[in-house]
């Protein structure tokens, strides 16, 4: 832990199913963390009862290993490394979880299944991958597939991973800044950072593996030899010569001198040939000893495999030289990791991982710990050192360092620490920068992350961007009352427990809100067997909608405190488009500087730089994507009433005027304001109330708009059931993106918007439709305008506001503009 230069932390990342926890078997295999002859099928990562029925991961896992390599590292003169390995789940309901695993990383090792190639969640985790600055490598796996199952030629293997591999640098060159300080990360197996192989029986190889083995016959340097063995290299086996081009009898070298033996000694092995397969290998330089000569049948060939090209070996190599230590990677992610001044103690001793600097930690997420409702609280140290006592500051997501006292800062110590291993902790006292940690008896302090330090100046560590956003919503109750204490405290570690959930209780009813059907089942099953453990019922999932307008109010509204001694004018409008998201994005801030973010304003959407300079917040939650603009002018004591109005923004932007759901993209601003000369007629209790009366006021008068969150859906399948894929989408108001048929195979893709309202239940009807032949991937995507008008009340708008209301406990109708507007 002490040799920073020896760590990596990484991530395996990939699309559902493509073989992360398979493969992460063997690297633990090799640490001898599992037995060897268990790796493939043990899913050691898999630590729930529900992975291990389902076979899907759904929580990402951490585990500290130690390698001790053949040769030292170069720089460090050290053979040992430590290894902190996160497996992630791919499906996209749980992708908050690789995120958050992204954080604490600064490598991941990316996992393509070769059969199905780059699908939507490969590219997504690889976006979210290189904003963080996280280097990646990739495997290439189920090789066994393509030569057992789709029996391909040696040829079409090569031309297959080359298109899978040129696919993911296509991505790489899109997402990745050309200027980023990662430098070139481009994917490419003549340098060694792709290796190829089988999780599910524990072979696998890079170049490398095979250039080592020919390195003395060929002779030949292995960097030579690497170049050779891909792209267009062709060998004579009579002439013995390397050409550009293919001639008479030549033979690309990967197909001659990889894929060729590889299929020969898999055919013998599967086949039970055991003298042809000693043969084989021993004129590799492997020799089979009488326990391995022993085996039978499938175990033969598994065994021989792991034995010849074992597939730990060839992803450690991957890890340990290509991805970089928190040393190298520190240095250039602490601009994306912190935000604080770069030039402060924290962020200096953070960019030269100082493990004598001050501590500064990130939390990323909330382990269950084995004590029941206990929570570690997992994160990276990026400083100093981090021991048991030690006296720490916590800052929680929204922490102001300039505020004298905020709520969102505690002042504790560190009772215990623990590195987490898969399903287990094990403690110990002190851990330096560089490494992961579980932080024990500090739970109450965090609900989901925070940023853990001894700096009294520390900012906060920036907050995780998800990609997706819990749009589903289902409502839960205790079956019998008495249990209501128990589902309260539930739902409080239910939040504690999964990064991307919402536990919100609005207008008396308890409320989970998650990215997806799945995501939201087994919140639910969580919640009543292990937070809550009480029976629960729980209503039909719903969406949650957003509240926007289109146009310009089409007056200056204005509305008094009930002492009518404060009166407040102001006026609705649409923000420009693509500016609520870039807002969601991080492009545009509460913390950037207010000229600079003026300036950006001006020259990218045309809002004009002296009204830019007069944002007074965002909201809701201080960040969210609307605006609230002082338009006023020379206007006496607004200055005093800031603080009051900006609550009731956030008020207001958090509890829309049609049926309570959070506003999106509206601009707010404030065209004049009286008030009194009296502080005591200036207090909150008249000016927050008066403030959400009159942007409700706006909002009406602005013709108001609800939008609907909106999945972007792949659908993979075979073209002979396209015309079910088709009746699912079309009935449930699908839009048609593309049809991609991958040439050569009967495989295609179509991609399409769906409303998430409309996606209920679709997986199963697809299934239905297709006789399981086809499998989707629903994303959220983005937020589209209903068209109707919700103050119409024969349209669509008005009955799902009507509907939503009603759920909330309101009045079914929308409150009339009257109530909010006042006459001078
Ligand atoms: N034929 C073959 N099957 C494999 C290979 N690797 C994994 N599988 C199978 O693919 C399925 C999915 O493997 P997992 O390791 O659970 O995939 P994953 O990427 O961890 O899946 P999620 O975490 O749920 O996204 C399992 O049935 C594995 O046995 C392989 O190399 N060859
Ligand atoms: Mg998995």
């Amino acid at each position: 832990m002490d040799h920073q230069k020896n760590i990596r932390n990484m991530v395996v990342i990939a699309h559902v199913d493509h073989g992360k926890t398979t493969l992460t078997d063997s690297l633990l295999a090799r640490a001898g963390y599992i037995p060897m002859d268990q790796a493939g099928d043990k899913m050691a990562t898999h630590t729930r009862e529900d992975e291990k029925q389902k076979g899907i991961t759904i929580k990402s896992t951490a585990i500290s290993l130690y390698y001790e390599m053949d040769e030292d590292d170069e720089q460090t003169g050290n053979n040992g490394y430590l290894i902190n390995l996160i497996d992630s789940p791919g499906h996209v309901d749980f992708s908050s979880e690789v995120t958050a695993a992204l954080r604490v990383t600064d490598g991941a090792m990316v996992v393509v299944d070769c059969v199905s190639g780059v699908c939507v969640q490969t590219e997504t985790v690889l976006r979210q991958a290189l904003t963080e600055y996280i280097k990646p490598v990739l495997m290439m796996n189920k090789l066994d597939r393509l030569i057992f199952e789709k029996q391909l030629s040696p040829e079409e293997i090569y031309l297959g991973l080359r298109k899978t591999i040129e696919d993911v640098n296509v991505i790489l060159s899109v997402y990745g800044d050309a200027s980023s300080p990662m430098g070139d990360i481009s994917l490419d197996p003549t340098i060694g950072n792709v290796a190829f192989g089988s999780g599910l029986h524990g072979w696998g190889f890079n170049l490398k593996t095979f250039a080592k083995m020919y390195a003395k016959k060929l002779s030949m340097s292995e960097e030579k030899i690497m170049k050779k063995l891909w792209g267009d290299n062709f060998f004579h086996p009579q002439t013995k010569k390397w050409s550009k081009t293919e001639t008479e009898g030549s033979v690309r070298g990967f197909n001659k001198f990889i894929i060729e033996p590889l299929v020969k000694v898999l055919q013998a092995s599967r086949d039970g040939d055991k003298e042809t397969t000693k043969t084989l290998v021993e004129k590799i330089g492997l020799t089979l000893n009488s326990t391995v000569m022993e085996k039978e049948g499938k175990d033969f060939m598994r065994t021989v495999m792991k034995k010849w090209v074992p597939a730990a070996d060839s992803m450690l190599d991957m890890i340990i030289h290509h991805l970089p230590s928190p040393v190298t990677a520190q240095k250039y992610r602490t601009e994306v990791l912190y935000e604080g001044p770069l030039d402060d103690e924290a962020a200096i001793a953070m960019k030269n991982c100082d493990p004598n600097g001050p501590l500064m930690m990130y939390v990323s997420k909330m382990v269950p710990a084995q004590d029941k409702g206990r929570f570690y609280a997992f994160g990276r140290v990026f400083s100093g050192t981090v021991s048991s006592g030690l006296d720490i500051r916590i800052l929680c997501p929204g922490y102001n360092p300039e505020k004298i006292k905020d709520p969102k800062l505690h002042k504790t110590s560190v009772p215990r620490l623990v590195v987490m291993m898969g399903g287990s902790a094990m403690g110990l006292h002190e851990v330096p920068c560089g490494n992961v940690v579980g932080l024990g008896g500090v739970d109450k302090f965090i609900v989901k992350t925070a940023t853990v330090t001894t700096y009294e100046q520390a900012h906060n560590m920036k907050v995780l961007k998800f990609s997706v956003s819990p749009v589903v919503r289902v409502a839960v109750d205790v079956v019998e009352p008495s249990d209501l204490p128990k589902l309260v405290e539930g739902m409080k570690r239910l939040a504690k427990a999964d990064t991307m959930v919402q536990c919100t209780v609005e207008s008396g009813q308890y409320i989970v809100s998650g990215a997806g059907e799945l995501h939201i089942d087994i919140c639910l099953n969580d919640l009543e067997t292990k937070y809550a453990s009480v029976p629960l019922k729980r209503s039909d999932p719903v969406v949650s909608y957003r509240e926007t307008v289109t146009e310009l109010s089409d007056r200056v509204c204005m509305s008094k405190s009930n002492s009518k001694l404060f009166r407040l004018s102001a006026t609705a409008q649409p923000l420009p488009a693509g500016l609520p998201e870039e807002i969601e994005e991080g492009k545009v801030t509460t913390v950037q500087d207010f000229k600079e973010r003026a300036r950006y304003l001006d020259d990218n959407f045309g809002i004009e730089s002296g009204l830019g300079r007069k944002i007074w917040c965002f909201g809701p939650e201080g960040s969210g994507p609307n605006l609230l603009v002082d338009g006023t002018k020379s206007v006496q004591y607004m200055q005093d009433i800031k603080d009051s109005v900006v609550a009731g923004f956030q008020w207001a932007s958090s509890e829309g005027v049609l049926c309570e759901e959070a506003m999106r993209g509206v601009r707010v601003d404030i065209v004049d304001a009286h008030i009194h000369s009296d502080p005591a007629h200036r207090r909150g209790g008249q000016i927050i109330p008066t403030s959400r009366r009159v942007f409700y006021a706006a909002m009406l008068t602005a013709k108001p708009r609800l939008m609907e969150p909106v999945y972007y859906v792949e659908v993979q399948c075979i073209d002979t059931v396209l015309g079910g894929v088709y009746n699912c989408l079309t009935r449930r108001r699908g839009e048609l993106v593309e049809e991609y048929h991958q040439p050569g195979t009967p495989m295609c893709t179509i991609k399409s918007y769906l409303p998430v309202s409309e996606s209920f239940g679709f997986t199963q009807e697809l299934r239905g439709q297709t006789g399981g032949q086809a499998f989707p991937t629903c994303m959220f995507d983005h937020w589209q305008l209903h068209p109707s008008d919700p103050l119409d009340p024969e349209s669509k708008a008005a009955s799902i506001v009507s509907e939503t209301r009603t759920r909330k406990g309101l009045p079914p109708k929308i409150p009339a503009l009257e109530n909010y507007l006042d006459k001078l």
